[in-house]
């Protein structure tokens, strides 16, 4: 596998449907056979290893995977305390969540001071407390965080959000976030030269890939004279193509926006004058 570029993902969970898609957006073709830990792709010099997201810190620390795709909130977690030879390379808009205390509602907490505190993150719990210069103790658990304040085991949890529909369900309500988090692309900081340039074409895919899904083509008829205004409400778009139409006091306003289009950015073109207002997905941004 020397010369050929491994890339991490987790095997099974939240980051893995998203995960895949990605790389298979990405051109990088492969496929797997039932349990298989390991896909070679059939059209670069890539291996895709599949693994715990708990682990992939430090396989790509160690260079036994060259990218990978994990949860910031593990990156953080595992990196805490200790030397890594990590790159952070790209922000993957995906599998978002938040790092938060939570207590019983019933209850009141007005300081974390020489609390009991049940968490899957104990590095970044006791990061964030010695920065607060709080005085506080750390309890490690792997699952069932929500149990503990039930059981005498904590004052309070700090674990991951995203509905908040686990909290609710289990009478505990959020007090303070301490991270926000969402999947993140890494890479090993020592990297051969060969991998470097394989890397190098991953990562500006993944990054094209990322850019499209915000991004939208917009195409609109308008007055000539109103060019300018209208040019100005297409949020993110560079320098949008102005076509001259048959009926000579019109144009045709062409524009790749990189930003969300609501509703209300077309009620305001609407308002400008702007007709035949199309709004098209775009599925790749090579910039
Ligand atoms: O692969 P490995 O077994 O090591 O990891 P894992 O068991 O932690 O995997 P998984 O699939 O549960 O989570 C993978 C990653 O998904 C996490 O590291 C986060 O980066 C991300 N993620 C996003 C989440 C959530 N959202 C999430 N809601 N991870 C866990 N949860 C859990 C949370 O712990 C809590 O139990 O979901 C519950 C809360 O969800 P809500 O929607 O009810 O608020």
């Amino acid at each position: 596998m020397k010369n050929r570029l491994t890339i991490a993902v987790q095997k099974k969970g939240r980051l893995f449907d998203q995960s895949i898609d990605l790389i298979k957006k990405s051109g990088i073709n492969f496929s797997t056979k039932g349990d298989n830990l390991l896909a070679k792709s059939n059209n670069l010099p890539i291996d895709i290893l599949f693994v715990r997201s708990d682990d992939i810190p430090s396989l790509v620390s160690n260079g036994d995977a060259d990218l990978a795709i994990v949860g910031e909130n593990v990156l953080l977690e595992k990196s805490l305390f200790k030397r890594t030879y990590i790159d952070k390379v790209l922000y993957l808009g995906f599998s978002r969540c938040r790092l938060s205390f939570a207590c019983p509602e019933n209850i009141n907490i007005r300081s974390f001071k020489g609390k009991k505190i049940a968490t899957s993150y104990p590095n970044t719990v006791k990061k964030y407390l010695k920065d607060k210069n709080i005085n506080a103790s750390v309890v490690n658990i792997h699952g069932s965080v929500e149990l503990t304040p039930y059981i005498g085991m904590s004052d309070l949890i700090c674990d991951l959000v995203s509905s908040g529909a686990t909290l609710e369900a289990n009478n505990l309500k959020e007090i303070e976030t301490i991270l926000e988090s969402q999947a993140i692309l890494i890479k090993n900081k020592n990297l051969s030269t060969a991998k470097t340039k394989i890397a190098e074409k991953v990562i500006s895919r993944m990054q094209g890939v990322v850019n499209a899904i915000e991004s939208k083509y917009v195409m609109l008829n308008a007055d000539s004279s109103k060019v300018q205004e209208i040019c100005k409400i297409l949020p993110g778009s560079e320098s949008p193509t102005v076509i001259p139409l048959e009926n000579e006091n019109k144009v045709a306003i062409h524009a790749l926006c990189q930003e969300p289009i609501f509703w209300e950015t077309m009620e305001k073109l609407k308002a400008k004058g702007a007709s035949s207002i199309l709004v098209m997905p775009v599925e790749k941004v090579l910039n």
